[in-house]
């Protein structure tokens, strides 16, 4: 097929609620849409899951608008593709910026789809037709608020809580959860706040029961993550880290961790994704698919590739009601009692609502 038409979208969604994490507040989301048209006229969609500053990764919105509408855009416009695949060759000599690769990406993985007339997850080749999602839970000033929140999104089902922790806000914090919720699924992510200076702080989560501990150290230091891993029960989950197949070849080889959070933006596509996914199902490491505040058209991605085998963990891939008043798909997703149907119309199988994409958005550039 020939791509003979992109769109580039600049989008700011207001979020329900402010999120916190160890490196900061996000209360909107400006992040890019691609739309990819192909001679048929059919499209496909990708979202570029940037936020307006560079704090969970070097990359930020208006640093991939550049990237996009300067480097990668050019390399695929009017180009005969027969696979997603071959992105790769195109994108080979331009270093990292996973983010607004994975943007095209995905949309070109949603028009192959469309246009075999399969969905994602079968063109990806997972055959599982539903899934299990947990939901991901930001720093609260006041424990009782977080208390609170637990507590309904128990009761809504779902799989597994991920509370986000920063030093000053861990062990006390879990201790309390755990005498309130003795027995649920709960695990922590610290989003890098910590050294190996603080090992005794995290030694201490040991005695909590818990899942995982998400990305103690800094991205890079997979060193250090293996020698954390030797002197914690708890099984390390590497986020931050894993960018690439080789990444996540060295971490699993010096035992970094045990359990890898998949986010496909981070290693710059499902192409890459499903390599990972592949080596990860090979050396014995779980995985689960992480969340990056998406809107429906990043999430729908984000469902269609846990339906591989190796995603055996509950994921973030929650209901668009937990971040949105009005997403923009349709039907919007919604996980019952922690279970999500995979869709089953072509490609991400749910409809890109247009007027809703027009309402946020600030900016436009297409190429044709
Ligand atoms: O570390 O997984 C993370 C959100 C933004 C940036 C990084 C992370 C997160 C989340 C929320 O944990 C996941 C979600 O619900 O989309
Ligand atoms: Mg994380």
């Amino acid at each position: 097929m020939k791509l003979t038409e992109i769109n580039l979208y600049k989008v700011n969604m207001k979020m329900k609620n402010p999120f916190t994490t160890s490196f900061g507040t996000e209360h909107d989301r400006l992040f890019l849409l691609v739309e990819i048209k192909n001679e048929e006229g059919l499209s496909g969609w990708g979202e570029c899951v940037t936020s307006e500053q560079p704090l969970y990764i070097e990359e930020f919105t208006e640093s991939s608008w550049i990237m996009l509408h300067k480097f990668l855009i050019p390399l695929i416009l009017n180009k005969e593709i027969n696979h997603p695949d071959e992105l790769q060759e195109f994108f080979k000599h331009y270093k990292r910026n996973n983010l607004a690769k994975s943007a095209l990406d995905a949309a070109v993985w949603d028009l192959y789809a469309k246009s075999k007339g399969i969905t994602l997850a079968e063109a990806l080749g997972g055959d599982s037709t539903t899934i299990e999602v947990g939901i991901s839970l930001g720093i609260e000033e006041n424990i009782d608020t977080l208390l609170e929140n637990i507590k309904q999104k128990t009761e809504e089902g779902y799989k597994r809580i991920k509370i986000k922790i920063k030093p000053g806000k861990d062990v006390e914090v879990v201790k309390v959860i755990r005498e309130h919720f003795p027995d649920i699924p709960l695990m922590v992510d610290a989003n890098s706040a910590y050294t190996l200076d603080d090992i005794d702080t995290l030694k201490q989560l040991d005695q909590f029961n818990l899942m995982m501990i998400e990305q103690p150290l800094t991205a890079g230091d997979l060193i250090d993550h293996a020698k954390l891993q030797k002197e914690l029960k708890t099984p390390i989950c590497l986020d931050e880290s894993i960018h690439s197949y080789d990444d996540a070849r060295k971490a699993i080889e010096l035992g970094s961790g045990r359990i890898i959070n998949m986010k496909i933006a981070r290693v710059g596509g499902l192409t890459q994704a499903k390599k990972i996914h592949d080596l990860c199902e090979k050396a014995g490491i779980p995985m689960w698919c992480g969340g990056m505040l998406e809107s429906g058209i990043g999430r729908a991605h984000n469902i269609a590739i846990t339906s591989l085998a190796n995603f055996t963990l509950p994921g973030d891939t929650a209901s668009s009601s937990r971040y949105w008043d009005k997403d923009i798909i349709e039907p919007e997703v919604v996980a019952q009692h922690g279970v999500l149907h995979l869709p089953t119309k072509p490609g991400i199988g749910y409809d890109v609502n247009i007027d809703e994409v027009r309402k946020h958005t600030i900016e436009v550039k297409s190429f044709n």
